[in-house]
C-alpha cells in the first residue's frame, strides 16, 4: 500500500531504525546543517528536529523539521516499497515494452496493462488535510523553520519543494524541485535555471504575450515518491504528478488551490500559492551548492506569495546539498538507476551507467557499453550529450561491457591503462549546468569523453591487446582449501 502523506513514511522510518528524534533546540541557521552534515556523510538516519528555534529573531518555530528522509539506498528503498531500485527500474522498463497490438489477442492482452496505466492519473478530490487551516492575512514565511544552510548563503532557503507550475502556451503542467530563497514575509527567489520546465513556463509566459504574470504553487511535504518526482529529470512533457502515481502504484490526490488556477498534493504538509511576473526579476544567491562551492548570485524571477495552506500540526521538510556525499547523492542514484531502462531503450549498447558521488551528477558519467564497431564509445558519447537529463555531463568514460562502473577504483585503473590519451580523448563544446563554475561562460562550455574501451585494429590499433592478469581458479581453490591453516591474519579492509 503506497504511503497516503509525508507521516505514513515518517512511521515506517522510525519502525525501521530509519529516523532519529532530535528534542534539543537547534538553530535553523547553520547548526542543523553541521548536524545533518556530520550525520550524512556518517550513512546515518533521517534527522527530526522536534524544536527548530532561529536565536537571530528570537523565536522558537513549534514545528518540527525533518532532513535527510532519501538519504541512504535503504531509505530510497522504503521510500518507493521496494526491496531494490531494479524492481522499479524492472516496472518502468515493462512499460517501454508496450509495443503496439497487431491481432486481438494482443488487444486483449494489453487491456489490463492500460488500464494500470489509466489507474495512475492524479485524481481531483474535493478536500484534503492540506485544507485543514488557511491563510490569507497574516501571511508570513518567518513562521516556518527555514534554514539558513552554509556561512557564505545570501540567506535563508526552501530547499525541497515541489514548485508546481502551468504552461502558458500549452496548458501542461512541471512540477520541478527548485531552492527558494526568502527575502521577506512574503517574497521569495524561484531559482529554475534555464533547462527546467519551470524556466520555460516562464519564457512561454513571455511569449505569449497575454499576461506579465503566472501562478505558482508550491507544496512542501507529501508521500516520498511525490516528493521524488520533482527532482526527476522527466521528459518535459510528462506530467511529474502522474509519474509519481505510476511510482507509488496509486494516484496523487491532489486539490484545486485557493487563489492560483493550479492543483497541489491534497496530503502536503504545507502549500504556498503565488505567481512570479516578468517585470520582478532579482539577485538570487550565493547559496552553498550540490557542487561543494558556493553558486554565484544570479538574475532570477521573484516569488510573491497569496496565500498559505496548511495542516494543523505541519512537518517542515528540508534538505541540505554540500560537499558531496549527501542526501543529493542518494536522490541522484535513484535517478541513475530508475532511467537506466529508458537509456538502454535508446542505446541497446548500453550495459550499465553510474555518475559517482564525487562528481556530483554532471561533472561524471561512466558507461559501460557492449562495443560492436569501430568508434562505439564516441558515438555513445555523442548520443548521451544529446540526452535531456544528461546533456550537461562534463566528462563522460566508456568502458567495455565488463568493468563494473560501480567500482571507481577498478574504472580509473582499467580507463588509465587503456587510453593513449591524444588519441582517446574527445572534446565538445555545448550547454553545461547552470552550477558550473569553471567553464569559459555560464551555461556554455567545453566536454570531455574518454574513449577507455580496448582499441580494436579496425581502430587504427595493431599492436597486441595483452591480456588482463587473473589467477586459475583450480589455485584459487586449492588455496581457499589451505587457507584456514595457514594462520595468517589480515587486517579488515
Ligand atoms: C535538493 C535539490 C535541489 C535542487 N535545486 C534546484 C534549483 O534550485 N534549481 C534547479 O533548476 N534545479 C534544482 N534541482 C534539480 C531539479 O530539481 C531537477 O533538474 C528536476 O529534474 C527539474 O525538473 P524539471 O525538469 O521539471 O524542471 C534540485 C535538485 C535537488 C535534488
Ligand atoms: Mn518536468
Amino acid at each position: 500500500m503506497a504511503y497516503r502523506d509525508l507521516r505514513e513514511f515518517l512511521a515506517r522510518l522510525e519502525r525501521e531504525g530509519e529516523l532519529q528524534r532530535l528534542s534539543a533546540e537547534v538553530d535553523v541557521d547553520l547548526e542543523i546543517t553541521e548536524i545533518t552534515d556530520r550525520v550524512s556523510k556518517a550513512g546515518g538516519p533521517a534527522l527530526l528536529f522536534e524544536r527548530p528555534r532561529s536565536a537571530r529573531d528570537g523565536v522558537s518555530y513549534g514545528l518540527p523539521l525533518l532532513i535527510n528522509m532519501l538519504g541512504s539506498r535503504r531509505r530510497l528503498e522504503l521510500a518507493l516499497e521496494v526491496n531494490s531500485l531494479e524492481e522499479v527500474a524492472q516496472r518502468i522498463e515493462d512499460l517501454l515494452e508496450i509495443k503496439p497490438p497487431e491481432g486481438l489477442l494482443d488487444k486483449v492482452k494489453l487491456l489490463p496493462k492500460l488500464s494500470r496505466i489509466n489507474s495512475f492519473f492524479p485524481k481531483n478530490v474535493g478536500r484534503g488535510p492540506v485544507k485543514e487551516v488557511i491563510e490569507t492575512d497574516t501571511l508570513s514565511l518567518l513562521r516556518l523553520p527555514i534554514m539558513q544552510c552554509w556561512p557564505e548563503d545570501g540567506g535563508r532557503f526552501i530547499t525541497f519543494p515541489m514548485v508546481i507550475t502551468r504552461s502558458p502556451k500549452t496548458g501542461r503542467r512541471n512540477v520541478g524541485c527548485y531552492r527558494m530563497q526568502v527575502y521577506d514575509e512574503r517574497t521569495t527567489g524561484m531559482h529554475w535555471q534555464v533547462h527546467k520546465g519551470g524556466a520555460e513556463h516562464f519564457r512561454a509566459l513571455e511569449r505569449e504575450g497575454k499576461s506579465r504574470r503566472m501562478d505558482v504553487a508550491v507544496a512542501l511535504g507529501a508521500d516520498p515518491a511525490t516528493m521524488l518526482s520533482g527532482v526527476l529529470p522527466l521528459p518535459e512533457d510528462l506530467d511529474e504528478f502522474l509519474f509519481a502515481g505510476f511510482l507509488r502504484q496509486d494516484p496523487v490526490e491532489l486539490v484545486g488551490c485557493e487563489t492560483v488556477d493550479l492543483e497541489v498534493p491534497a496530503q502536503a504538509e504545507i502549500v504556498l500559492e503565488g505567481y512570479v511576473d516578468l517585470d520582478d526579476i532579482r539577485t538570487e544567491g550565493p547559496f552553498g551548492d550540490h557542487t561543494g562551492y558556493y553558486s554565484l548570485p544570479d538574475k532570477f524571477p521573484a516569488f510573491h506569495l497569496t496565500c498559505i495552506t496548511r495542516r494543523r500540526d505541519p512537518i517542515y521538510v528540508s534538505t541540505i546539498v554540500g560537499r558531496p556525499p549527501m542526501e543529493d547523492y542518494w536522490m541522484g542514484y535513484a535517478v541513475e538507476r530508475l532511467f537506466l531502462p529508458l537509456l538502454r531503450k535508446q542505446l541497446p549498447e548500453v550495459v550499465d551507467v553510474h555518475m559517482p558521488a564525487a562528481g556530483v551528477f554532471h561533472n561524471m558519467f561512466v558507461v559501460a557499453i557492449r562495443k560492436s564497431y569501430p568508434g562505439h564509445a564516441r558515438k555513445v558519447m555523442h548520443a548521451i550529450w544529446g540526452l535531456p537529463g544528461a546533456m550537461f555531463t562534463k566528462c563522460i568514460v566508456v568502458v567495455d561491457h565488463d568493468v563494473n562502473v560501480h567500482d571507481t577504483q577498478e574504472v580509473a585503473w582499467k580507463a588509465l591503462n587503456h587510453i593513449d590519451p591524444e588519441r582517446d580523448i574527445q572534446f565538445t563544446l555545448g550547454p553545461v549546468d547552470q552550477l558550473e563554475h569553471a567553464s569559459r561562460l555560464p551555461n556554455f562550455g567545453s566536454k570531455m569523453g574518454v574513449d577507455a574501451t580496448r582499441k580494436w585494429p579496425s581502430e587504427g590499433f595493431t599492436r597486441p591487446w595483452p591480456d588482463e592478469i587473473v589467477m586459475d581458479a583450480e589455485v584459487k581453490k586449492r588455496v581457499d582449501a589451505l587457507w584456514p591453516t595457514l594462520g595468517l591474519k589480515l587486517p579488515k579492509p
